[in-house]
């Protein structure tokens, strides 16, 4: 029975870890897979998870399921910071919210709705795009296309040439949008560019399908959702993924959601129990204690000040990261132009270096990812000059 079963091919951002950690030289430095590291290198445990634990295990709780769409407590806090608690969707009832197994979970769960209910529909993601986009969408049995998105020259976004191709979409393609700091290039639409995108996406039928799993990483909390916000009340369908991975540090936990607006909520209703349906059948209900930890944070004042200010700290940490590199790379290569990665956001800068300068940083320990990409969130005050001077060797 398996004895033809050919090698799968590695996931090519989580294999760059799996041969980061085989490497003896004790200075190397992983820029590959997209994690926050504090400036000490290592992945914070954020204090507000740290109280909230603390609190959860005084109340030592029993283990029970959970319900099969997730932790009430935890779906209405997510929805709440995803809309907004005055938001039309949620006074109207018209959102439903499912706890995911992470931002991927959120997307299988997306994805197998959709696929439904929609199976002739294509997909079109990013060009690039995060890996995983495709493969999920495609396992899932969709045909998934490119849109036209990211500038080589300018290493910015070619907003002329996502217009034109949100224009050529059939009615009721799906479009998987990244909601802020985008993955993997760092290049963000602006405020307006999204009005005109909300625009094109509504007038056309086409359906939006946000992934968030960045936000408060670009300008802020508010600010970052503030584009979910302006699609849901641009009306029509919608569906959002969002990811606590990053913004609570808590990678490990899984714990993400999926939302989806309806048109009523009588449609809401349906549209939750066909949600729970996927649910039920891939994996029953969600993990407890990651959802019980964002719950207690969003819901708990203190807490969620903290969360914020420790958000803020991060987010400020990687802009001046980004302005470090900038400053040391144009005194030691000042041949090169890279003010470009000051205008990039969030975790990532799509850096222009090419698969053979990529490789030549690896035989100096120097991970990252083939395209060029860069997690600047892995810089920090101790790597940042070796980082650079790497990086001048092989330009
Ligand atoms: N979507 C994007 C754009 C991502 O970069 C990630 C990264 O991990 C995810 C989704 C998945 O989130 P999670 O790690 O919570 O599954
Ligand atoms: O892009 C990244 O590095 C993060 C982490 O299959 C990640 O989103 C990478 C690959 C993958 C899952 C998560």
């Amino acid at each position: 029975l398996f004895s033809a079963i050919e090698m799968a091919p590695r996931d090519p951002i989580l294999g760059i870890t799996e041969a980061f950690n085989a490497d003896q030289n004790p200075a190397k430095i992983n820029l590959g897979v997209g994690v926050y590291y504090d400036d000490n290198g290592k992945v914070p445990l954020l204090a507000c998870v740290r109280k909230a634990e603390a609190i959860l295990i005084e109340q030592a709780a029993p283990r029970t399921y959970l319900p099969i769409e997730g932790l009430a407590a935890y779906d209405k806090a997510v929805q709440e910071l995803v809309f907004g608690a005055d938001s039309a969707v949620i006074q109207e009832r018209r959102a439903v919210t499912v706890q995911a197994i992470g931002g991927t979970g959120a997307l299988k769960i997306g994805a197998d709705f959709l696929q439904r209910f929609a199976p002739g529909a294509q997909v079109y993601i990013s060009d690039p795009s995060w890996e995983n986009h495709r493969a999920l969408f495609e396992n899932a049995g969709f045909v998934v296309n490119n849109y036209t998105y990211y500038d080589a020259v300018t290493h910015g976004v070619n907003f002329d040439g996502m217009l034109a191709s949100l224009n050529a979409m059939p009615a009721g393609s799906i479009v998987v949008l990244h909601a802020c700091c985008h993955n993997p290039t760092g290049a963000d639409l602006s405020v307006a560019q999204w009005d005109q995108i909300i625009s094109v996406v509504t007038s056309r039928g086409l359906v939006p399908f946000l992934d968030m799993a960045y936000q408060g990483f670009a300008n802020g909390i508010a600010e970052d959702g503030a584009v979910v916000r302006r699609f849901a009340d641009a009306g029509g369908p919608l569906l959002v993924s969002n990811s606590f991975s990053k913004s609570f540090s808590l990678y490990g936990e899984r714990v993400g959601a999926l939302s989806v607006v309806a048109a009523s909520a009588d449609e809401a209703a349906r549209l939750l129990s066909q949600l729970k349906r996927v649910v039920r059948t891939n994996y029953s209900n969600p993990p407890v204690h990651g959802g019980k930890v964002v719950a207690t944070v969003l819901a708990t004042p203190e807490l969620r000040q903290l969360w914020e200010e420790e958000l803020a700290g991060m987010r400020v940490r990687i802009r001046e990261m980004r302005n470090a590199f900038v400053e040391k790379l144009k005194a030691k290569a000042p041949g090169h132009d890279f003010e470009f990665v000051r205008q990039q956001i969030g975790m990532f800068s799509y850096s222009g270096l090419t698969k053979e300068q990529v490789a030549s940083l690896r035989e100096q320990s120097i991970y990252a990812v083939d395209t060029g990409r860069i997690c600047v969130a892995a810089l920090n005050s101790r790597n940042i000059d070796i980082v650079i001077d790497a990086i001048a060797k092989v330009l």
